[in-house]
């Protein structure tokens, strides 16, 4: 079977493109290369303490967030990737913290590096917020739980100048404002584009979702993309899917799986491109080498740098850390979340958020985010404490860093960073660790030499080979990113639908 768009990847990215084409009247196939996770994509991995009839797995309950990071068999995690991603469905965010924010207009800034047409984000994160509103009060019962730690902070904040605000009312205003944390929940569980977009498109004859399919490069003749080359020989010959005429492709596989397809697909630096020259397997596939593609591919990377502070008060509840969610939380937590999606296992662990722009002596500004929740993940002291008074305020560098790493892959093809994107630049080291949210990697601009895909998200030098990820962003934005990330997928489905030439 032909389809005219191939979407390879359902994350976030990925699910919101693949429900717009389809949607738009395209015949869709999206794949994934992992299997389910909440309990309405099919997933079984349910916590020991769950009684029937009740059916929520650790990705549908939202306090059991931090026990992504603690459990035994993470089978969650990609193993061919030396950092955190979620390989199942839902990407990163059927595993991720679910901070939820809404982007700022300086996110889609051409200080920020996006280009002309970018800037008019409102009516894409319009449509976002309809489909997707975020929650600060995630417990169904509209009480907030385990609040001391905001309690805490919040006195440390107000004689600063900082201001208390409901923080995606008013986007924009993010200098000297804290408020609670918001998320992408719904009723209780874990919404994000799972439980939205896909369930949408799920619902039309027109789209096909398959799982545990990996996609290693797309198939060309020069310039035009023909196929897409899976290890499933079920989807085509060799199994490669075929595209209708005019057909496209659309990699949505993450900041590294789309760099390593675009480098199995001989599409990247020399240098990378001759690390998968000399792997047999995937030399195999690669076109002769006078058809590369050099684009900077894995370049011009960008992560917050972070610092946890770990502070004690005798008024935190630590809620042991954490540690017993998945194997035994409170009894009464458990019968309050179960009878009605309520109390402590109804949200994250992060309970406030905070911002404040910082002048450096280079005259530009830094933004910074701090992300406060009840216990720790490690401490690492020789100092007495009390474990169970224990909170932690994330501080992040977002908006504004000028330091840039380099993403590649190894000999054996595992995605990692080469180049450390973290304080290249002194000064970005002056105004303030690893995390989860790198972008940039096939980083859209106008210049080839400096960019991976054009204002269409159309890689360079292709006829029909789009990116919608992570790895598009130019720049971090304000916020933890994956609010802006689909506002950025509804631009760019829009803008791949409306370029002439398509199916
Ligand atoms: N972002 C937020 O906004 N708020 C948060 O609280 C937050 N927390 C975390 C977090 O706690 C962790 C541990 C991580 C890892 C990330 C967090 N983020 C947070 C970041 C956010 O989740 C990511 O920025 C966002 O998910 C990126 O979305 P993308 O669409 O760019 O990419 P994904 O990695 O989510 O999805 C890629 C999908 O493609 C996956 O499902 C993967 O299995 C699939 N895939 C990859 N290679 C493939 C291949 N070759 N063939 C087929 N499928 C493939
Ligand atoms: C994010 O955006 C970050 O990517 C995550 O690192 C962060 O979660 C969540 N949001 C929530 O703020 C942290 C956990 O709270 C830690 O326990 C864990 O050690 C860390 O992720 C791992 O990166």
């Amino acid at each position: 079977v032909a389809y005219d768009y191939v979407v390879v990847g359902a994350g976030p990215g990925g699910i919101i493109t693949a429900d717009r084409l389809s949607q738009a009247g395209k015949k869709v196939l999206l794949l994934e290369r992992g299997g389910p996770s909440t309990a309405e994509t099919g997933g079984t991995d349910r916590p020991s303490w769950e009684s029937s009839p009740y059916n929520y797995t650790k990705f549908d309950i939202p306090g059991l967030f931090e026990s992504m990071f603690t459990d035994p068999n993470t089978f969650w995690w990609c193993k061919d990737i030396t950092v955190f991603a979620g390989c199942l469905v839902g990407g990163g965010t059927s595993v991720n913290g679910a901070l939820y924010w809404y982007p700022t207009d300086s996110d889609f800034s051409t200080t920020n590096g996006w280009p002309n047409g970018w800037q008019n984000h409102a009516p894409y994160t319009q449509m976002l917020m309809q489909r997707l509103p975020s929650t600060d009060t995630p417990s169904q019962d509209g009480k907030r739980y385990l609040t001391q730690s905001y309690d805490v902070v919040a006195q440390l904040l107000k004689p600063q100048g900082f201001q208390s605000s409901t923080i995606n009312n008013s986007p924009n205003q993010k200098d000297r404002v804290y408020g609670y944390s918001a998320f992408d929940f719904i009723g209780g569980k874990r919404g994000g584009p799972v439980a939205t977009y896909l369930q949408t498109a799920l619902a039309r004859p027109n789209f096909t979702y398959k799982d545990y399919v990996m996609v290693s490069s797309v198939v060309r003749n020069g310039s035009t993309i023909t196929g897409v080359r899976t290890n499933d020989t079920s989807l085509g010959p060799n199994g490669v899917v075929p595209l209708n005429k005019n057909g496209r492709v659309v990699l949505s596989a993450g900041s590294f799986g789309t760099m390593r397809i675009l480098f199995q697909s001989g599409i990247g630096p020399a240098d990378q491109l001759a690390i998968v020259a000399s792997n047999p397997t995937a030399a195999a596939n690669l076109p002769p080498s006078n058809q590369y593609i050099s684009l900077p591919v894995g370049m011009n990377v960008s992560d917050n740098p972070s610092i946890n502070l770990v502070f004690t008060h005798p008024s935190i509840d630590a809620y042991n850390n954490w540690a017993s969610v998945w194997t035994g939380p409170p009894q009464a937590d458990i019968q309050q979340y179960l009878t009605s999606l309520s109390g402590v296992l109804a949200s994250a662990s992060p309970k406030m958020n905070f911002w404040e722009a910082l002048g450096g002596p280079d005259q530009k500004t830094r933004w910074l985010q701090g992300t406060v929740r009840p216990g720790a993940a490690s401490i690492n002291t020789t100092n007495p404490y009390n474990a169970s008074q224990i909170f932690t305020i994330t501080t992040y560098l977002s908006q504004g860093i000028t330091s840039r790493g380099r993403l590649g892959v190894t000999a054996s093809l595992n995605a990692q960073p080469i180049v450390q994107p973290w304080f290249q630049d002194p000064i970005d080291k002056q105004a303030t660790m690893d995390s989860n949210h790198w972008v940039g990697s096939a980083k859209i601009g106008t210049d080839p030499s400096v960019a991976v895909v054009d204002s269409n998200v159309k890689v360079f030098n292709t006829d029909n080979l789009f990116v919608v990820d992570a790895s598009i962003i130019p720049a971090l934005p304000m916020g933890n990113p994956h609010g802006m990330l689909m506002s950025a997928a509804e631009h760019a489905v829009a803008n791949i639908l409306a370029l002439a030439g398509g199916p």
